[in-house]
């Protein structure tokens, strides 16, 4: 509650990217802007069509109701609404609310002086979305190839394409984003584990400062990475992380057609082997 004092200090006008003044107010805790009026529209349109389209489906088991994309010999046309329109029209939404979600975060940044590094972050998460959705369905040639918006129907997809390419694991891509998954909760670990030992000490302990913490590290493994270090390794690593997983499905159908594990044929094809 002491925030509410302190908020009026932050709670400065401008940093907009659009629309002036117009929309540069606060609904309670929540700032508002352009960006926060085309978030509730695409938001509240994509799930009321989702809830519609739930309602034209045959099931209302929770596991099973799917929106899905047109199919494949629709080709990159619009679809008519019952057999993969609605799809179609949730995507634009759900695109245009993250959008949306992700300009408004960056005039919070600039109202307050702060880096755009909370938006980029998400941005890539949205890239993430857009590469299973849109680019790649573009080039391979229909928006069938987007995942259907359904709990059972997209785990089915994920599995489906995944033996589409016999063994998705022998993608050197998904390899890489598996590995920084693995990185990130290493190094989440190791700062949660980390700065929790030093702030939450056992009782009659004072607690300790990061020179505490440098000195665990250096003693340890001889190296400290530092406490800004850490922040800057852990953005990195779960961003190549995202990055590497849109890579991944990307280069799937539009650069290798075939089966993960004869591209490593290049190998064995190595002329040093000879
Ligand atoms: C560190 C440091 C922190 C930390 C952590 C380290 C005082 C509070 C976790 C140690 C991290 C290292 C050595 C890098 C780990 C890298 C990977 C790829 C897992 O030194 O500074 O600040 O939280």
């Amino acid at each position: 509650m002491a925030m509410l004092s302190f908020e009026k200090k932050y709670r400065v006008r401008g940093g907009t990217l659009v629309g002036g003044d117009l929309f540069d107010f606060w609904l309670g805790p929540f700032y508002v802007g352009f960006f926060g009026v085309t978030t509730v529209f695409f938001a509240a349109l994509g799930t009321a069509l989702i809830l519609y389209g739930a309602a034209l489906g045959d099931t209302w088991n929770i596991w099973k109701i799917s929106i899905d994309p047109p199919d494949i010999e629709y080709g990159l046309a619009l679809a008519p609404f019952k057999e993969g329109g609605l799809w179609q029209i949730v995507t634009f939404c759900a695109v245009g609310a993250f959008s949306s979600w992700a300009l408004r975060e960056v005039e919070i940044c600039r109202k307050l002086g702060m880096g755009y590094h909370v938006p980029f972050a998400f941005g890539v998460a949205i890239f993430a979305y857009v590469s299973l959705v849109v680019i790649r369905p573009l080039l391979l040639g229909a928006w069938g190839y987007g995942f259907p918006y359904g709990i059972f129907t997209h785990l089915d997809w994920v599995s489906n394409t995944g033996y589409e390419y016999v063994n998705f694991h022998y993608n050197p891509a998904h390899m890489i984003a598996i590995t920084f998954f693995f990185a990130t909760c290493l190094a989440l670990a190791l700062h949660g584990g980390l700065v929790l030992s030093a702030i939450n000490p056992a009782k009659g302990e004072p607690v300790k400062t990061p020179e505490h913490e440098n000195t665990f590290f250096r003693d340890t493994i001889g190296y400290s990475i530092g406490t800004l270090g850490i922040h800057r390794v852990g953005l990195f690593l779960a961003l190549s992380a995202v990055i590497w997983s849109a890579i991944c499905i990307i280069i799937s159908g539009p650069w290798v057609a075939d089966g993960w594990p004869e591209w490593w044929e290049w190998w064995r094809r190595l002329p040093v082997w000879s």
